[in-house]
């Protein structure tokens, strides 16, 4: 529908000469309305499209002010035809602004959103200790020599701990500074066990010889932690106990698991040593790839005292027994310089053994 209305509009809607009368196309206003609503980029650029378009000052005002110029019959025409107009342009306009405001949503959506979800690694297998995978070898080397594995408690009783060790009632290790005792009983009668040797006594005590044993386990001492101490570690124990076992038993056994344990480029030393429970005592070394010499255990014959004091004639059996410091074999055997970190349990450091 052509419409003839007086009008005043510029070049650009926005300078609107009310004192210039023209011809306005109103399907014109509507085609540039259309492309001014669609570039308002934002909702500042799109309130200032619609106060152009709808405002005071706006052409559609301005003509709705202009009604009254006309006579009846036409007013109700250019009327309704403004007001549909006027209708359609608004209707854009709020289309357009939920449009603007939906993006604003989506941005600050976007802008603060939070992920809550934690990123899933799948399943990872653990594996154990790098203490217990020592332990376990160990193990694996006597038991495959025909050795069975013992336990005992690790509260002991004194004797058990020290007397049927030969230990004299005055020993050092028998002191407060050593030895962690527990308020149980007699003063010093009851005790965290100093080392697995009472296993030892508890299967002599129990079992008929012979005897093919060894005792892993947790022991305690009053010790401060420093890189080569830590109040509870883990000892290896062995025992055998048979008819006619000599020396030479006992320097061919710890041999033979030199070569099974750190493999047949290994060899092993005696040095002569002390210990209450044995006689004689020795010190075992290894001999590493690159010739130097490396204390691992002790060991000796097993002492006549400790042998009559759990009913064995030592005229009729005799054997030897020896003790590893299982955690010492632990930090050799993977490079470890320093006892604490097996006890730490931070998995970043025990997750590479
Ligand atoms: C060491 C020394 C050793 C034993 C433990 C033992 C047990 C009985 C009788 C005789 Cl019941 N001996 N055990 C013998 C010699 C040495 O351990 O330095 N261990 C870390």
């Amino acid at each position: 529908m052509e419409l003839t209305v007086l009008a005043s509009v510029g070049q650009t809607m926005r300078s609107i000469d009310a004192d210039e009368p023209m011809k306005l196309d109103l399907d014109a206003l509507l085609s540039e309305a259309v492309a001014a609503v669609a570039a308002a980029s934002d909702l500042g650029a799109l309130a200032v499209v619609d106060s152009d378009l709808l405002g005071k000052k706006s052409v559609v005002a301005l003509m709705r002010g202009q009604l009254g110029t006309f006579n009846p019959d036409e007013r109700k025409k250019v009327g309704q035809r403004v007001n549909a107009v006027r209708n359609d342009i608004e209707r854009m306009i709020n289309a357009r602004r939920a449009e603007l405001m939906a993006e604003v949503r989506a941005a600050v959506i976007e802008a603060e959103r939070l992920d809550l979800t934690e990123f899933d690694r799948g399943r990872r297998l653990g594996h154990r200790h790098v203490v217990t995978q020592t332990w376990e070898r160990l193990e694996d080397v006597f038991v495959g020599m025909g050795y069975t594995v013992a336990e005992g408690p690790e509260i002991e009783d004194e004797w058990h701990n020290f007397g049927a060790l030969n230990f004299p009632v005055d020993h050092p290790a028998r002191d407060m500074y050593d030895t962690l005792y527990v308020n149980y009983g007699e003063p010093k009668s009851t005790l965290m066990r100093t080392h697995t040797s009472p296993v030892q006594i508890r299967v002599m005590e129990t079992q008929e010889p012979p005897i093919y044993s060894i005792m892993p386990g947790r022991v305690f001492r009053s010790d401060t932690a420093d890189a080569t101490h830590m109040p509870v570690f883990h000892q290896i124990e062995g025992l055998v106990i048979d008819k006619g076992i000599t020396f030479g038993d006992l320097a061919g056994t710890l041999e033979a698991f030199t070569a099974a344990y750190f493999g047949e480029e290994f060899t092993s030393r005696l040095r002569p040593s002390y210990f209450p429970f044995t006689e004689p005592s020795a010190e075992f070394d290894i001999r590493r790839a690159d010739g130097s010499w490396l204390e691992l255990a002790g060991c000796g014959m097993v002492h006549p005292n400790v042998l009559k004091g759990v009913g064995l004639d030592s005229e009729k059996w005799s054997g030897f027994a020896f003790g590893f410091g299982l955690d010492r074999l632990a930090l050799m055997r993977h490079g470890i310089d320093d006892l604490r970190e097996l006890f730490y349990n931070d998995h970043r450091f025990l997750g590479q053994f």
